[in-house]
Protein backbone atom coordinates (compact mmCIF):
# COMPACT_ATOMS: atom_id res chain seq x y z
CA UNK A 1 0.00 0.00 0.00
CA UNK A 2 1.24 3.51 -1.07
CA UNK A 3 1.52 6.14 1.40
CA UNK A 4 -0.70 8.68 0.79
CA UNK A 5 0.57 12.16 -1.17
CA UNK A 6 1.77 14.80 0.94
CA UNK A 7 -0.45 17.28 -1.13
CA UNK A 8 -3.52 15.24 -2.40
CA UNK A 9 -5.71 17.42 -4.92
CA UNK A 10 -8.95 18.33 -3.43
CA UNK A 11 -11.92 15.36 -3.38
CA UNK A 12 -13.87 17.25 -1.15
CA UNK A 13 -13.08 21.36 -0.82
CA UNK A 14 -14.01 23.93 0.69
CA UNK A 15 -15.87 26.13 -2.15
CA UNK A 16 -13.91 29.11 -1.73
CA UNK A 17 -12.16 29.59 -5.05
CA UNK A 18 -13.25 28.66 -8.10
CA UNK A 19 -12.59 29.13 -11.89
CA UNK A 20 -15.91 30.04 -14.24
CA UNK A 21 -17.85 29.45 -11.08
CA UNK A 22 -16.71 26.11 -10.91
CA UNK A 23 -14.66 24.65 -8.18
CA UNK A 24 -11.72 22.17 -9.07
CA UNK A 25 -12.40 18.71 -7.26
CA UNK A 26 -10.51 15.70 -7.87
CA UNK A 27 -12.71 13.35 -10.14
CA UNK A 28 -13.35 9.59 -9.23
CA UNK A 29 -11.22 7.90 -12.54
CA UNK A 30 -7.45 10.38 -13.17
CA UNK A 31 -8.74 12.81 -15.98
CA UNK A 32 -5.71 11.51 -18.10
CA UNK A 33 -7.20 7.69 -18.03
CA UNK A 34 -10.42 9.12 -19.05
CA UNK A 35 -8.87 10.61 -21.64
CA UNK A 36 -7.29 7.33 -22.78
CA UNK A 37 -10.21 4.83 -22.25
CA UNK A 38 -12.92 6.64 -23.91
CA UNK A 39 -12.71 6.61 -27.74
CA UNK A 40 -13.76 9.86 -29.76
CA UNK A 41 -15.70 10.50 -26.61
CA UNK A 42 -12.74 11.86 -24.93
CA UNK A 43 -13.05 15.08 -27.16
CA UNK A 44 -16.09 16.28 -24.96
CA UNK A 45 -15.70 17.87 -22.29
CA UNK A 46 -18.98 16.85 -20.42
CA UNK A 47 -17.41 13.15 -19.87
CA UNK A 48 -15.32 14.87 -17.25
CA UNK A 49 -16.94 15.47 -15.28
CA UNK A 50 -18.39 19.15 -13.93
CA UNK A 51 -15.63 19.84 -11.34
CA UNK A 52 -12.31 19.08 -13.70
CA UNK A 53 -13.57 22.56 -15.16
CA UNK A 54 -12.19 20.48 -18.16
CA UNK A 55 -11.32 22.37 -22.09
CA UNK A 56 -10.84 20.31 -25.06
CA UNK A 57 -7.94 21.92 -27.10
CA UNK A 58 -7.53 20.44 -30.55
CA UNK A 59 -4.07 19.87 -31.53
CA UNK A 60 -1.87 23.05 -32.70
CA UNK A 61 -4.85 25.24 -32.10
CA UNK A 62 -3.86 28.74 -30.19
CA UNK A 63 -5.44 28.83 -27.60
CA UNK A 64 -5.86 32.37 -25.66
CA UNK A 65 -6.72 32.68 -21.88
CA UNK A 66 -8.25 35.38 -20.74
CA UNK A 67 -8.10 35.37 -16.75
CA UNK A 68 -9.96 38.01 -14.70
CA UNK A 69 -9.38 38.59 -11.05
CA UNK A 70 -12.41 39.62 -9.14
CA UNK A 71 -9.90 39.34 -5.95
CA UNK A 72 -8.06 41.45 -4.00
CA UNK A 73 -5.05 39.03 -4.09
CA UNK A 74 -2.09 38.51 -6.10
CA UNK A 75 -2.15 35.38 -8.08
CA UNK A 76 0.44 33.51 -9.68
CA UNK A 77 -1.16 31.33 -12.72
CA UNK A 78 1.00 28.56 -13.89
CA UNK A 79 0.34 25.94 -17.04
CA UNK A 80 1.75 22.84 -17.03
CA UNK A 81 3.00 21.71 -20.59
CA UNK A 82 3.61 24.75 -22.20
CA UNK A 83 5.68 28.15 -22.21
CA UNK A 84 2.67 30.26 -22.86
CA UNK A 85 3.19 34.18 -24.29
CA UNK A 86 2.67 36.91 -21.45
CA UNK A 87 0.55 38.95 -23.52
CA UNK A 88 -1.00 41.36 -21.06
CA UNK A 89 -0.83 42.75 -17.36
CA UNK A 90 -2.90 44.66 -16.18
CA UNK A 91 -2.55 47.41 -13.27
CA UNK A 92 -4.33 46.56 -10.02
CA UNK A 93 -7.99 47.09 -9.92
CA UNK A 94 -8.26 47.39 -13.86
CA UNK A 95 -11.46 45.69 -13.67
CA UNK A 96 -12.13 42.64 -16.32
CA UNK A 97 -10.13 42.60 -19.76
CA UNK A 98 -11.83 44.66 -22.49
CA UNK A 99 -9.51 43.40 -25.29
CA UNK A 100 -8.30 46.99 -25.87
CA UNK A 101 -4.55 46.49 -25.59
CA UNK A 102 -1.85 45.99 -28.10
CA UNK A 103 -0.06 42.89 -27.51
CA UNK A 104 4.05 43.11 -27.54
CA UNK A 105 5.74 42.40 -30.99
CA UNK A 106 7.85 39.83 -29.10
CA UNK A 107 6.03 38.55 -25.90
CA UNK A 108 7.81 37.17 -23.12
CA UNK A 109 7.37 33.26 -22.80
CA UNK A 110 6.82 32.07 -19.10
CA UNK A 111 5.11 29.06 -17.59
CA UNK A 112 4.06 31.00 -14.98
CA UNK A 113 2.34 34.82 -14.24
CA UNK A 114 1.09 36.56 -11.84
CA UNK A 115 -1.94 38.52 -12.14
CA UNK A 116 -2.59 41.64 -9.80
CA UNK A 117 -5.38 42.54 -7.43
CA UNK A 118 -8.56 42.65 -9.43
CA UNK A 119 -6.78 43.27 -12.72
CA UNK A 120 -6.50 40.80 -15.35
CA UNK A 121 -3.81 38.89 -17.51
CA UNK A 122 -3.60 37.30 -21.47
CA UNK A 123 -2.09 34.62 -21.96
CA UNK A 124 -1.73 32.53 -25.47
CA UNK A 125 0.14 29.26 -26.52
CA UNK A 126 0.27 26.93 -28.81
CA UNK A 127 -1.70 23.55 -28.70
CA UNK A 128 1.27 21.38 -29.43
CA UNK A 129 1.66 19.01 -26.67
CA UNK A 130 -0.58 16.51 -26.25
CA UNK A 131 -1.85 15.55 -22.53
CA UNK A 132 -3.91 16.65 -19.85
CA UNK A 133 -2.22 19.39 -18.27
CA UNK A 134 -3.80 21.58 -15.17
CA UNK A 135 -4.06 25.63 -15.09
CA UNK A 136 -3.80 26.87 -11.65
CA UNK A 137 -2.51 29.48 -9.15
CA UNK A 138 0.67 28.40 -8.45
CA UNK A 139 -0.20 29.24 -3.91
CA UNK A 140 -0.60 25.37 -2.48
CA UNK A 141 -3.81 26.16 -0.69
CA UNK A 142 -5.30 27.97 -3.64
CA UNK A 143 -5.48 24.27 -5.27
CA UNK A 144 -6.51 23.32 -2.02
CA UNK A 145 -9.46 25.08 -2.53
CA UNK A 146 -10.03 24.31 -5.84
CA UNK A 147 -8.85 27.13 -8.03
CA UNK A 148 -7.68 24.45 -11.09
CA UNK A 149 -8.76 24.39 -14.74
CA UNK A 150 -8.12 21.20 -16.83
CA UNK A 151 -6.56 21.38 -20.20
CA UNK A 152 -6.90 18.32 -22.42
CA UNK A 153 -4.73 18.53 -25.07
CA UNK A 154 -5.62 16.62 -28.24
CA UNK A 155 -6.80 13.48 -26.54
CA UNK A 156 -7.23 11.61 -29.86
CA UNK A 157 -3.45 11.73 -30.93
CA UNK A 158 -2.47 11.56 -27.44
CA UNK A 159 -4.63 8.28 -27.43
CA UNK A 160 -2.42 7.15 -30.32
CA UNK A 161 1.23 7.92 -28.88
CA UNK A 162 0.86 7.18 -25.17
CA UNK A 163 1.82 4.32 -23.21
CA UNK A 164 1.35 4.12 -19.62
CA UNK A 165 3.76 2.40 -17.48
CA UNK A 166 2.26 -0.42 -15.66
CA UNK A 167 3.39 0.04 -12.28
CA UNK A 168 1.10 3.61 -13.19
CA UNK A 169 -1.87 1.13 -12.79
CA UNK A 170 -0.57 -0.89 -10.26
CA UNK A 171 -0.59 2.46 -7.90
CA UNK A 172 -4.15 3.24 -8.54
CA UNK A 173 -5.26 -0.55 -8.34
CA UNK A 174 -3.35 -0.44 -4.85
CA UNK A 175 -5.07 2.85 -3.78
CA UNK A 176 -9.21 1.60 -4.90
CA UNK A 177 -8.67 4.33 -7.75
CA UNK A 178 -10.22 3.23 -11.15
CA UNK A 179 -8.62 3.64 -14.48
CA UNK A 180 -11.22 3.64 -17.13
CA UNK A 181 -14.67 5.26 -17.89
CA UNK A 182 -15.69 8.82 -17.03
CA UNK A 183 -15.05 11.02 -14.34
CA UNK A 184 -17.68 8.91 -11.90
CA UNK A 185 -15.81 5.28 -13.73
CA UNK A 186 -18.71 4.57 -15.33
CA UNK A 187 -17.19 2.71 -18.86
CA UNK A 188 -20.57 1.52 -20.00
CA UNK A 189 -22.45 5.02 -20.67
CA UNK A 190 -20.20 7.90 -20.78
CA UNK A 191 -22.74 10.15 -20.40
CA UNK A 192 -23.79 8.64 -16.76
CA UNK A 193 -22.08 10.71 -14.64
CA UNK A 194 -23.84 9.27 -11.58
CA UNK A 195 -22.10 9.56 -8.30
CA UNK A 196 -19.30 11.79 -9.30
CA UNK A 197 -17.83 14.08 -7.00
CA UNK A 198 -19.50 17.33 -7.38
CA UNK A 199 -19.20 20.47 -5.08
CA UNK A 200 -21.82 21.31 -2.71
CA UNK A 201 -24.85 22.65 -3.82
CA UNK A 202 -25.02 26.14 -3.11
CA UNK A 203 -27.11 27.54 0.23
CA UNK A 204 -30.59 27.78 -0.51
CA UNK A 205 -32.41 31.27 -0.32
CA UNK A 206 -33.94 32.05 2.87
CA UNK A 207 -35.69 29.43 5.49
CA UNK A 208 -36.02 25.56 4.27
CA UNK A 209 -39.50 23.61 5.57
CA UNK A 210 -36.84 21.81 8.29
CA UNK A 211 -35.71 25.38 8.90
CA UNK A 212 -38.97 26.72 9.68
CA UNK A 213 -39.39 23.56 11.88
CA UNK A 214 -36.47 24.15 13.89
CA UNK A 215 -37.49 28.04 14.25
CA UNK A 216 -40.86 26.99 15.74
CA UNK A 217 -39.69 24.42 18.39
CA UNK A 218 -37.20 26.49 19.19
CA UNK A 219 -39.63 29.31 20.03
CA UNK A 220 -41.73 26.90 21.60
CA UNK A 221 -38.47 25.84 24.09
CA UNK A 222 -37.74 29.58 24.81
CA UNK A 223 -41.22 30.74 25.55
CA UNK A 224 -41.46 27.95 28.06
CA UNK A 225 -38.13 28.07 29.70
CA UNK A 226 -38.92 31.99 30.29
CA UNK A 227 -41.97 30.25 31.93
CA UNK A 228 -40.46 28.46 34.03
CA UNK A 229 -38.45 31.38 35.47
CA UNK A 230 -41.79 33.31 35.78
CA UNK A 231 -43.02 30.38 37.82
CA UNK A 232 -40.25 30.05 40.26
CA UNK A 233 -39.54 33.35 40.90
CA UNK A 234 -43.29 33.88 41.77
CA UNK A 235 -42.99 31.26 44.39
CA UNK A 236 -39.88 32.24 45.48
CA UNK A 237 -41.17 33.55 48.84
CA UNK A 238 -42.57 30.63 50.31
CA UNK A 239 -39.13 28.74 49.96
CA UNK A 240 -37.15 27.07 52.60
CA UNK A 241 -33.50 29.00 52.54
CA UNK A 242 -30.77 27.19 54.92
CA UNK A 243 -29.84 29.47 57.78
CA UNK A 244 -26.43 30.85 58.41
CA UNK A 245 -25.10 32.66 61.02
CA UNK A 246 -25.57 35.37 59.06
CA UNK A 247 -22.31 36.34 57.76
CA UNK A 248 -22.60 34.97 54.38
CA UNK A 249 -19.57 32.46 55.00
CA UNK A 250 -20.49 29.32 56.20
CA UNK A 251 -21.36 28.35 60.27
CA UNK A 252 -18.50 25.73 61.09
CA UNK A 253 -15.55 27.88 61.02
CA UNK A 254 -17.25 30.51 63.58
CA UNK A 255 -18.69 28.55 65.74
CU1 LIG B 1 -4.00 32.11 -5.75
Amino acid sequence: MLPPPLHPPPTNPPPSAFFNNITYIQPKVPTLYTALTTGPTANDAAIYGVNTNAFILAKNQIVDIVLNNADSGKHPFHLHGHAFQALVRSDDSAGPYIGNSTFPAVPMRRDTFMVRPNGNIVLRFRADNPGVWLFHCHIEWHVASGLIATMIEAPTSLQQTLRIPQAHYDACTAQGIPVAGNAAGNTVDLYDLTGARTSPAPLPDGFTARGIVALVFSIISGLLGVAMIARYGAAGSGSQVPKGDGDGVGGEADK
